[in-house]
């Protein structure tokens, strides 16, 4: 059964020191209008649980998902967008740079770039400030329903490549109006909590 089937609003919050203190957690970080939101409603096959909007940096707080068990699903404020003002941007990069760094809890982050156009410099700066835990990064090229078959299997073979300088980095093409690759980043996740967690994964299959 997927693993999101039970995904379940559980808070919103702005700042670190309000984050749930328990649990273990998986965070989709990416710019603005990469489609996180998106993501996370078409993992859950619910289409309004995460706020979705034609207008970009809609997601201004950390919205913490629930999954049971003591496991969160993280949707993370979208960086890079221009319209939003300066002090705004200012705090939430902070707060990103100190939550990838320093959150015990996460086990794992899913990076979302639109696929026509990713590995921006700040998608590059949240993988490094994340590499610094040694913890896997999965990198999902959004709204592959844009590309045509065969620059979608270029997409996919270059950011392989951008990524082989970070160790445990994969990467897969998504999109959530077609709803592909959900398997897969129901499957990366999953390993991602039963390595944390100490199951492995053919007793919890
Ligand atoms: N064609 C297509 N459009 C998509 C896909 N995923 C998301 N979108 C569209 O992209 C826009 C942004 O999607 P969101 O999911 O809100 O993006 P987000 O990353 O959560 O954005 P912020 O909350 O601003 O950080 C919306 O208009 C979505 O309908 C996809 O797979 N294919
Ligand atoms: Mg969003």
């Amino acid at each position: 059964m997927s693993l999101f089937s039970k995904l379940q609003f559980f808070t919103t919050v702005n700042d670190l020191h309000s984050l749930p203190y328990n649990g273990l957690e998986v965070a989709f970080a990416g710019r603005s209008n990469a489609g996180k939101s998106s993501a996370i409603n078409t993992l859950a096959n619910h289409t309004r649980l995460a706020y979705v909007s034609k207008t970009p940096g809609r997601t201004q707080h950390i919205n913490y998902f629930t999954l049971g068990d003591d496991r969160f699903l993280v949707d993370l404020p979208g960086y890079g967008y221009a319209q939003v003002p300066e002090a705004i941007r200012e705090h939430w990069i902070n707060l990103l740079s100190k939550y990838l760094q320093t959150r015990k809890q996460l086990v794992g982050l899913v990076i979302l770039m639109d696929s026509r156009h990713p590995f921006k410099p700040l998608d590059r700066q949240m993988l490094d400030w994340f590499a610094s835990t040694g913890r896997p990064v999965h990198v999902v090229l959004t709204k592959s329903d844009k590309l045509t078959r065969q620059q979608a299997a270029q997409t996919l073979a270059s950011a392989k490549l951008e990524l082989k300088h970070y160790p445990n980095h994969t990467c897969q093409l998504f999109s959530s109006l077609k709803k592909t690759g959900t398997e897969e980043l129901d499957h990366v996740i999953q390993g991602w909590f039963n390595r944390a967690l100490g199951t492995s994964e053919d007793t919890l299959a």
